[in-house]
Formats: structure tokens, C-alpha cells, sequence
């Protein structure tokens, strides 16, 4: 049976500094896999050429169906992923991204490295965030973006950058009013009331959303490389949308790893950690990865949605109770983002609580008559225990 792959992968998590070469980046001149990206182990023996996937298909859920919030509570409990049509964003902006994340990563190496991430920061171009944990590198380039993308577009197209930011502005738009949808269905599925709802609408006024670009160079040896080692999402929930070439695989108990296939004008909706934790571990965040191809270029766009900054995330009063203690304290986003950063896979468990060993969250909890979820002067949170 299939286990999670923290436990099956054999390249273990662990922070390692990879000088950066620029070379590294310059897939089209590289027609031998080098060492340096050649995987001993997936941990599996699953690759999308070699066809080896697992029976069951990640749930298609039709946002106009009048069941889709049951749906969706279903697909979060079971799978932790689904995709969904009739969301409401436009193909022709879907189109778009498309093309924008084309013209990108088809710019020559040298002027794509103008907008380089900084060593100390988050944005722009380089390879995958993840790679200083693994000892071996991933077939494939990102470019990250937060809020404005101006910049680092200006140093790409000096003359020709208008078009970029004006598809990004309007696709992180789109998407954050997409996502506000989805945490509402998923809230809802969770049993959470219309009042609390309202609540939490409230609250992701000023959620925020990262959006990464990822391209999958062809790749002359697909079944010894990795486009993205396994990994969840440090979010509430990411809303990608990939190109018609397979490459995203989801890691399920009991199943193992799944292709999820491109449909058109689909998009594929992954829970983060942070949803995991709101949901007091009922609705697991999912491992997932990218595989690559030696046929077909492979684009994704991810936007990554947590909550405004300051915001606590804690396991909702809701789904509390005697038999249900909260299995993890409340977290900021950013806070979060510091222990991953530093603990990658093992973040989770390190803000876990043992409950056996806290009697007094035990008693506070038998004692308290779940609250609503409110929001304080801090843009807090308030806890079942607070
Ligand atoms: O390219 C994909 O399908 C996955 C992308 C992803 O997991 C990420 O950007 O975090």
C-alpha cells in the first residue's frame, strides 16, 4: 500500500545551497541529462511515460451543478484536490496567461536572468523555490510574482512590458474572486453556517494571492528527471491551470500517484496547509509534483491564496469539540511560511499540538460552547479557547 511519500521518497528533505549556475537554466543546450538532475528515486516507480497510474481520476466538479458544494466536501475529504469547470473565468484569459507564461520562458537565458530572484528574495525568475531541499536538481524555471509585476517585467521587455502586467493584474483579479468562491464552498461543505460565512468573507477582504509561473523544458531523459519534487502548498488553496500537457501528479493514501489530466478550461484546485489546519485536519493538503516529457513543453500557472497578513489560522470553533480537540495552534501565513521555509515537509507536524500532554486545552474545550468566528482589533482570529 502505498504511504505518504515524506516517508517514500528517498532524497530526503534537507536544506542544501546550490551555487547557482547560470547554465543550469539553459535546458535547450543540455541534450544529456546532466547528474546533476538525474533522481536516483521518485520513491516510486510511476512516470507519466511510463503509464503506471493509479485506477481512480481526481473529481471533476461542475460549479453550476446545484450539488457542487457537496461535491467539493467529498473531493476535499477524499482527495484534497478536484478540478472544476464553469468557474466563471473566461478561456480567452486562460488563453492569455498561457501566452504570457510562452513569451516569458521563451526569452533567451541571459535576459530572463535580468529579473533573476534575488538570493534573499521571492520573486522572479530562477529554479523551482523548493530546490535548496533536495540534493538533486528539477527540470524546470519558474517566475514568481506578488502584487505588482512591473519590475521585473520592465527588465525583461523594456519596451514591451504593458501587455504582461495588464494579463497578470487582470488574472490575479479573476482568481481572487475565484478563490473567495471556492473557500466559501469549501466553508460551506465544512458545515460552516451562512452567518459564518458572511464572517469570513469579511475577512479575506485582504487575502492575499502569489502567482507562479513553472515551464517544463522537453527533457531528453523524462524518467530519470523531476519537474517538481513532492511538496504541499503553504496556502488556503492554489488554483492552477496547466497547458494540454500532462505532468501534474497527486499523491492519494492508499492509491498512490495520480495523474491529473488537463482538460480544457478546467482548472485543477489543490488545499494547502493552511486549509488543513482550518479544518482541523479533516481535509487533508496534497502531495503533489510535476513530472516532465521528451515530446511536449509543459507550462502551469499556479496562484497561490492565503489569508491578509496578521490573520490567525487556527482549526475552526466549529469543528471542535470534547472528541475533537484542535490538532494544530493558530499560525499566521507569514509565520507559516517561516517554519516551511526552514522545515519544508515537517512544517505540519511541528506546529501539531499533542493533545494528551495538555490537559488544560482539553478542559477549555469540554467547557466552551463553540463561538462564531470573529475577527478582532488585530484582524485576529478568535479561537474556541480564546
Ligand atoms: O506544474 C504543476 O503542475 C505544479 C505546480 C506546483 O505545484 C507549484 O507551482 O507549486
Amino acid at each position: 500500500m502505498p504511504s505518504r511519500p515524506s516517508l517514500v521518497v528517498k532524497e530526503q528533505p534537507r536544506l542544501i545551497h546550490h551555487p547557482r549556475k547560470n547554465h543550469d537554466l539553459d535546458f535547450q543546450s543540455l541534450k544529456e541529462l546532466p547528474d546533476s538532475f538525474a533522481w536516483s528515486s521518485f520513491g516510486d516507480s510511476c512516470s507519466v511515460e511510463s503509464g503506471i497510474f493509479g485506477s481512480d481520476t481526481v473529481p471533476v466538479i461542475n460549479l453550476n451543478d446545484p450539488k457542487a458544494q457537496q461535491l467539493i466536501g467529498l473531493a476535499c475529504k477524499s482527495w484534497g484536490v478536484f478540478q472544476v469547470t464553469n468557474h466563471g473565468i473566461q478561456k480567452s484569459l486562460l488563453d492569455d496567461i498561457e501566452a504570457a507564461g510562452k513569451s516569458l520562458f521563451s526569452l533567451p537565458v541571459h535576459q530572463k536572468l535580468k529579473a533573476a530572484r534575488a538570493s534573499d528574495g521571492v520573486t522572479g525568475y530562477g529554479p523551482a523555490r523548493i530546490s535548496s531541499f533536495f540534493p538533486k536538481r528539477m527540470w524546470s524555471e519558474g517566475f514568481t510574482i506578488l502584487g505588482s509585476p512591473l519590475d521585473h517585467a520592465r527588465q525583461l521587455w523594456p519596451n514591451d512590458y504593458k501587455k504582461f502586467c495588464d494579463i497578470i493584474e487582470e488574472y490575479q483579479t479573476e482568481m481572487n474572486q475565484l478563490a473567495k468562491k471556492l473557500m466559501q464552498l469549501i466553508l460551506g461543505s465544512l458545515g460552516i453556517s451562512n452567518q459564518d460565512i458572511v464572517n469570513w468573507a469579511d475577512l479575506l477582504e485582504g487575502a492575499n494571492g502569489a502567482m507562479q509561473l513553472n515551464s517544463y523544458p522537453i527533457c531528453p531523459d523524462p524518467n530519470r528527471a523531476m519537474g517538481l519534487a513532492a511538496h504541499t502548498d503553504s496556502t488556503l488553496l492554489t488554483i492552477l491551470h496547466q497547458n494540454r500537457t500532462s505532468g501534474l501528479q497527486v499523491f492519494r493514501e492508499r492509491t498512490g500517484w495520480v495523474t491529473v489530466p488537463p482538460i480544457s478550461g478546467g482548472l485543477v484546485i489543490n488545499l494547502g496547509d493552511l486549509l488543513h489546519i482550518l479544518s482541523n485536519g479533516q481535509y487533508p493538503s496534497v502531495y503533489h509534483r510535476a513530472m516532465v516529457n521528451r515530446i511536449q513543453h509543459r507550462l502551469s500557472v499556479a496562484y497561490l491564496y492565503g489569508p491578509a497578513s496578521g490573520v490567525r489560522i487556527h482549526p475552526l470553533p466549529n469543528l471542535i469539540d470534547a472528541t475533537h480537540p484542535p490538532l494544530y495552534r493558530p499560525v499566521t501565513w507569514s509565520e507559516y511560511l517561516g517554519i516551511k521555509g526552514e522545515h519544508f515537509n515537517k512544517a505540519l507536524s511541528l506546529i501539531r499540538i499533542n493533545n494528551n500532554n495538555n490537559p488544560s486545552i482539553m478542559g477549555l474545550i469540554a467547557s466552551d460552547k463553540p463561538k462564531d468566528i470573529n475577527v478582532d482589533s488585530d484582524k485576529t482570529i478568535l479561537t474556541a479557547f480564546g
